[in-house]
């Protein structure tokens, strides 16, 4: 049995052998339960942020986390994804961190399984300003529009993006989809954006929904 308060711990302690070693575990026994160990995964990221609140970890260490992180999701990828990659294979999106925000690690994992789901991902990047997603949607013709933030202050730049769309007359024409720690139900309805998801799976199945019916 995999014990996935232990790997929550050694994320948490930032303790690379116990995390690798349970994750290697989940793989081995065929990685059905790999979106388990993204959730502990991130709920000792979660630690993390509270021993950086508390003063006991130091940005260097919320570093290393990402790092962990990215290691995890690669051990992970294989399991987390559901379907053949092909149903999707020319549907172009954008996807990027929002205006005044750095955190990407979050955005890549998206991007990983997104594309192994078949899309075509223009990944802008990190503080990403909404006249870049609209020059770029314009230019590209895109339909889905995903959008990350990680910091409070991303949910105003996300609505802030939103109203642009609109104001550029793209609002119709674009699905935007919204993720990332702050975000939830509220969040969607505050910034306008159609849905926001937690987890790559369910980012997925929009953006595979709306595809189809582009
Ligand atoms: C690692 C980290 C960093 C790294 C980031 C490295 C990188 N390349 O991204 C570094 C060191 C650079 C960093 C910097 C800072 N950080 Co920081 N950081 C974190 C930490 C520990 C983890 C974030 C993370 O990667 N989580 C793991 C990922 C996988 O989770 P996720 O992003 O939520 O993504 C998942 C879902 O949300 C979803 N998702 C994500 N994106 C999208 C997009 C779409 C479209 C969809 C549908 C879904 C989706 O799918 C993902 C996979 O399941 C968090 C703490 C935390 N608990 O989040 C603090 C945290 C976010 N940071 C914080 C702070 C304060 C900072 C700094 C200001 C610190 C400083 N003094 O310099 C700077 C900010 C710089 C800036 N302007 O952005 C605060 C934010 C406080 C707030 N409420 O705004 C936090 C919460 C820590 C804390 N508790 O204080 N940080």
């Amino acid at each position: 049995m995999i014990d996935f308060e232990a790997l929550a711990e050694a994320m948490g302690d930032l303790d690379e052998d116990v995390m690798t070693e349970i994750l290697e575990e989940v793989m081995s026994e065929g990685g059905s339960q790999a979106q388990e160990a993204l959730d502990a995964c991130q709920k000792g990221m979660d630690t993390v942020g509270s021993l950086f609140e508390d003063g006991e970890y130091f940005v260097g260490d919320l570093i290393y986390a990402g790092e962990l992180m990215t290691k995890a999701v690669e051990i992970l990828k294989d399991g987390l994804i559901s379907g053949d990659g092909t149903e999707s294979a020319k549907t172009k999106m954008i996807l990027c961190t929002v205006k005044d925000d750095l955190h990407d690690i979050g955005k890549n994992i998206v991007r990983s399984m997104l594309e192994a789901a078949g899309f075509d991902v223009l990944d802008l990047g990190i503080d990403v300003p909404a006249e870049k997603i609209i020059e770029t949607a314009k230019n590209e013709d895109i339909h889905i529009i995903g959008l990350s933030g990680v910091l409070t202050l991303a949910i105003d730049s996300m609505k802030n993006t939103i109203d642009a769309i609109k104001e550029a007359g793209l609002r119709d024409q674009v699905k935007v989809i919204i993720g990332g720690a702050p975000v939830n139900a509220d969040v969607c309805v505050q910034t306008g954006a159609d849905a926001w998801a937690s987890s790559p799976q369910t980012t997925i199945d929009y953006c595979k929904s709306w595809a189809a019916n582009a």
